[in-house]
């Protein structure tokens, strides 16, 4: 009889084939007091829940492998206290989730979208025009949270020749221009691209006074998550049109959108997909895989988050 591993999301199936040579692997509603006691793996993705409560029916758990960057899920604090370690998939996804950060900040700008749904809607008839977009080259961009995929978004939008405003709490990067004031970032630029990762202190960081500064001709581009935006106060905005369009690939509780802003042409939605390409996914998984298999050898694990 094979040990117990636990996931607490649906698996890839490259970590899913891997994991099931060595184990059985149970669900988080699997678990009993019988076999939680020796479970000491948990396979999760950068959305999934380990809360203090889960960690604590686990006593034996030794390592969180994680397919993905994000650990917003994963109480941190407990795992370093417990000396539970915890893996992600860093650098690997980086260049993709620049890559729809930028293609939903142009998606919006040239409503893309919008006129695509014109064209298979059979609304190009002669002498029916689509009306004007916005132009994206030259135009200011304020990036929040300026670390690797920040900084690969800014990188991109240099490409673009637009300028580049920033707000990061630790980093100070002199090529680009910093402000302190999220609210003045927000009044400043043109478009306002979220890229930080998210944490309890950061929860709806992107208020309700950053999104009227933002104003009526800004658009909002999510690809961290949904937590960092007050999605109520989003919400009202754009139904008032106080603010100009969102572009998100994160929600506040996933796969929930809010209703009220379903079709509308200055809403651009995608589900979560920033590093869902082919050629990321076979990194991450190999990642995962290659964490999972240095536990169960006892060597050095590849990416840790602490020490
Ligand atoms: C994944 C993510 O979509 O890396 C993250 O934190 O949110 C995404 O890359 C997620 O891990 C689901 O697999």
């Amino acid at each position: 009889m094979k040990p117990y591993i636990l996931r607490n999301v649906k698996l890839d199936p490259r970590v899913e084939a891997f994991a099931s040579e060595y184990y059985t692997i149970i669900e988080v509603s699997e678990l009993n007091d019988e076999n939680a006691k020796d479970i000491d793996v948990l396979l999760t993705n950068g959305t999934g829940k380990a809360p203090k409560e889960l960690l604590d029916r686990l006593p034996s758990l030794k390592l969180i492998d994680d397919f993905g960057v994000g650990f917003d899920g994963v109480d941190i604090e407990e795992c370093k206290r417990r000396g539970i370690a915890v893996c992600t998939t860093p650098g690997v996804l980086t260049e993709d989730v620049a890559d729809l950060a930028l293609s939903l900040l142009m998606a919006s700008s040239r409503r893309v979208c919008a006129a695509s749904r014109f064209v298979n809607a059979g609304s190009w008839q002669p002498g029916k025009k689509f009306g004007l977009a916005h132009q994206v080259s030259g135009k200011k961009v304020g990036i929040v949270g300026l670390g690797r995929i920040g900084r690969a978004v800014a990188q991109r939008c240099a490409g673009f020749d637009m300028q580049i405003c920033y707000f990061d709490g630790y980093v100070t990067e002199p090529k680009y221009q910093k402000f302190e004031s999220l609210v003045e970032l927000a009044r400043e630029v043109d478009f306002l691209v979220i890229c930080a990762a998210a944490t309890a202190a950061n929860r709806a960081l992107i208020s309700e006074e950053v999104m009227r500064a933002l104003g009526p001709e800004g658009t909002l581009v999510n690809v961290a998550r949904g937590s960092l935006v007050d999605e109520k106060a989003m919400t009202k905005l754009i139904e008032e049109g106080s603010l100009g369009s969102v572009a998100l690939d994160v929600f506040e509780a996933e796969p929930h959108v809010p209703e009220s802003l379903l079709g509308r042409d200055n809403v651009i939605f995608t589900p979560h997909i920033a590093s869902a390409t082919v050629e990321t996914r076979q990194k991450m998984a190999e990642i995962v895989i290659g964490n999972l298999k240095a536990y169960r050898e006892g060597t050095p694990l590849l990416t840790p988050l602490f020490k």
